[in-house]
């Protein structure tokens, strides 16, 4: 989270990442302009900014829509480096797409240098009730394994938990510890101690 010189408001940039096709242009043109793009048209990366009031609190919502596409991971990293929180996005109807969660999260921390940060898994497409490979159980078990919230949206008209799935986003980053208390990744103090010792 950040100030800019001459605006009041905090920033909160936030980072939609997942597979290609899962949904992450859907989810957040669906929240930035009320509407379902039904064509698939491949994102190389898109940012969106806005004021929008979150629990009464006006911010500024600054949201990169990444590539999931394969040939475009190279930018994975610089990316990650700028998000203050993730959107870990799969799609229910995709088994591989939900497994992959697995290394943006990896990806995330360690880029981060941290054990933990603010992320949440969104299971998307949940209107396509009749392709559905990936249950809500198993979605909130792997949520439940990597310490994250799990939420159900759908970008399809009637959306549902769109606008829930960003405002939560930001009342993780809004209620993580202040900067001291960031915990940084287990290997890095280990290292740090073994460091001491060799001066020593
Ligand atoms: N039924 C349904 N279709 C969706 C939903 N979200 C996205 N789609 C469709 O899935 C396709 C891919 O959606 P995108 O939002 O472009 O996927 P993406 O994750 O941005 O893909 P990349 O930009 O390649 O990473 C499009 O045809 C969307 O209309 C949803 O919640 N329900
Ligand atoms: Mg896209």
């Amino acid at each position: 989270m950040s100030k800019a010189p001459n605006d009041p408001l905090d920033t909160y940039k936030l980072v939609v990442v997942g597979d290609g096709g899962v949904g992450k242009s859907a989810l957040t043109i669906q929240f930035f302009q009320k509407l379902f793009v039904t064509d698939y048209d491949p994102t190389i990366e898109d940012s969106y900014i806005q004021h929008t009031e979150i629990d009464h609190h006006l911010c500024v919502l600054d949201v990169l829509d990444t590539a999931g596409q394969e040939e475009f991971s190279a930018m994975r990293e610089q990316y990650m480096r700028k998000g203050d929180g993730f959107l870990l996005v799969y799609s229910v109807t995709d088994k591989q797409s939900f497994e992959n969660i697995r290394h943006f999260f990896t990806q995330i921390l360690r880029v981060k240098d941290r054990d933990s940060y603010p992320m949440l898994l969104a299971a998307n497409k949940v209107d396509l009730v009749h392709l559905r490979k990936v249950s809500e159980e198993q979605g909130r078990e792997m949520a439940a394994q990597l310490k994250v919230p799990y939420i159900e949206t759908s970008a399809k008209d009637p959306p549902l938990n769109v606008d829930a799935a960003f405002h939560e986003v930001v009342r993780i980053i809004r209620n993580q510890p202040q900067n001291g208390d960031k915990r940084r990744r287990k290997w890095w103090r280990r290292d740090r101690k073994r460091k001491t010792c060799q001066i020593a």
